[in-house]
């Protein structure tokens, strides 16, 4: 059996990536395909809870300590994510490092100092943003408590995502219905099922 597939969802807060990778992972195993959700930050660690701390406001935190925490919050899965890879089962993660570069670039920290704790990590296979203006975005709920939650900060965070786009990456017009975009997202990852099986690709690293 070959390894399982890392589909990663990114996107601005309230893009849904939430409601569409927990429907993926569903559909993914009633169609007999052994998939899991991952999700990051993973706010039950150790870690996590000081992540936790800082965006809910409890606790401030230099924006190169919070960015180095999320990291390392990537870091301590890396056995775990590699493990469910080798063992066939599809990883579908809600965020990851390309949020991380978005938002503390956002901040204006140096995009390649960004970049740089996460290099190395294993890199997901496919990439699905889902596209929302920060307008449209805050039409949805409103945003909340967090810290990022703020339209001049999910502007920012907005432009930085789509600087680091490359081909493994497809755009999700994330106004479109909901089932569309699940329809949308399954044939995306079909694909990338058909692609693997006629060229089985090992396990890459990110931004090596
Ligand atoms: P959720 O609302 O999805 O829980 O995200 N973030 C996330 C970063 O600033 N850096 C990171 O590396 C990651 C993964 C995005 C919580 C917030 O944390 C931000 C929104």
């Amino acid at each position: 059996m070959g390894r399982g597939l890392f589909i990663l969802f990114e996107g601005c807060d309230r893009s849904g990536k939430t409601t569409q990778s927990t429907r993926l992972v569903k559909a993914l195993n009633d169609a007999g395909i052994k998939a899991k959700l991952l999700k990051f930050p993973d706010r039950t660690t150790a870690i996590g809870k000081m992540i936790d701390g800082y965006l809910s406001q409890k606790t401030k935190l230099d924006d190169q300590a919070i960015h180095l925490l999320f990291s390392a919050n990537r870091w301590e899965a890396m056995d775990q994510v590699r493990a469910e890879l080798e063992s066939g089962t599809t990883l579908v993660v809600d965020r990851y490092a390309f949020s991380g570069v978005a938002f503390s670039a956002a901040k204006r920290l140096d995009i390649k100092w960004c970049k740089a704790p996460d290099v190395g990590l294993i890199a997901p296979d496919r990439v699905y943003f889902l596209d929302i203006h920060p307008d449209d975005a805050a039409k949805r709920d409103g945003y909340g408590e967090e810290i990022y939650e703020k339209r001049e900060m999910q502007i920012e965070v907005r432009v930085k995502f789509f600087s680091m786009m490359d081909s493994t990456w497809s755009i999700v017009d994330a106004l479109k219905d909901p089932d569309e975009i699940h329809r949308q997202i399954m044939m995306l990852t079909k694909q990338a099922f058909k692609r693997h099986k006629e060229s089985p690709a090992p396990i890459a690293k990110l931004w090596m």
